[in-house]
């Protein structure tokens, strides 16, 4: 993911936001681990753009479908009409604009009628985070999303499409963090204060957790709670978790409900070592 503007960039901005979102449907995207996937995406990319806004700002979003089917925008920040989430047909725009009062971290998706649900399996989602307005300390700020893939690799890696009826099951084949099997580490110093900007599009229950730390805080929104060691995020939902680097060492981020994963590459490591992250 690139790096976020972060709240204190985004907060003393213009209170007036708008982005532009390309649906693209593509014929393979790289995840890593020489496994591709033919997903849908909003800008090229899965997650899409993490779209940052400040609570109190009025946000609008273009939504510009390039694809051969109808698609659409929900953002779970917007409190407007549901009909207004579209779908909208192929070379046509959808334009939604809301004032976002409520601080979080919120999922964003297509929205396509019934098929919506493999069309978010498919790549279209992404978190709109509305930063509290009141300012937060300096902290490293990374967008997390949760995501996975519904569907066989074919001998070259490639996965086709999603699997409609492995997705209506659930049953994916493998979960990511940012859309991809093999995150780099990121590079932190001991006593850095980390703070996640989290979406879980599911499937299931995202146990968020980092090894060899613990939350410090966790917000919903408006109001913290504190030292937590493992956090709940359902499908569909976000969080902004704060933890620090203790020590020199590793500090994986999983979900702990998910460790079968691992081999597939689902941690991000916060590597606080002296000799710095191996490279890969
Ligand atoms: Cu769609």
């Amino acid at each position: 993911m690139p790096p976020l503007a972060g709240q204190q960039k985004t907060c003393a901005g213009p209170h007036e936001k708008t982005f532009d979102l390309n649906v693209i449907e593509t014929k393979g995207l790289d995840l890593g681990m020489g496994l591709s996937f033919g997903a849908w995406t909003y800008n090229g990319r899965i997650p899409g753009p993490a779209l940052e806004v400040c609570q109190g700002d009025v946000v609008t979003v273009h939504v510009h479908n390039k694809g051969t089917i109808s698609h659409g925008f929900d953002t779970h920040a917007f409190r407007i009409d549901s009909r207004k989430y579209g779908p909208t047909a192929p070379g046509t725009t959808l334009t939604l604009t809301s004032t976002v009062e409520t601080p979080g971290v919120y999922m964003y998706h297509c929205s396509a009628g019934p098929v919506t649900d493999l069309h978010i399996k498919s790549g279209l989602h992404g978190a709109m985070i509305v930063y509290p307005r009141d300012p937060l300390p300096p902290a490293r700020e990374l967008a997390v999303v949760e995501d996975a893939v519904y569907g066989k690799p074919d001998a070259q890696g490639l996965i086709p499409g999603t699997d409609p009826g492995r997705s209506q099951r659930n049953d994916e084949e493998f979960s990511m963090f940012n859309g991809r099997l093999d995150n780099a580490p990121v590079r932190v110093s001991p006593g850095d204060l980390v703070r996640l900007y989290f979406v879980n599009v599911g499937p299931g229950v995202a146990s968020v957790h980092v090894v060899g730390s613990m939350f410090d805080r966790v917000s919903l929104g408006s109001t913290w709670v504190h030292d937590i060691q493992t956090y709940g995020v359902p499908a569909g939902s976000g969080a902004i978790l704060e933890f620090h680097i203790p020590e020199a060492g590793v500090f994986p981020l999983v979900d702990h409900d998910k460790l079968a994963y691992l081999p597939y590459g689902l941690a991000l490591n916060f590597d606080a070592t002296a000799s710095g992250p191996t490279p890969r």
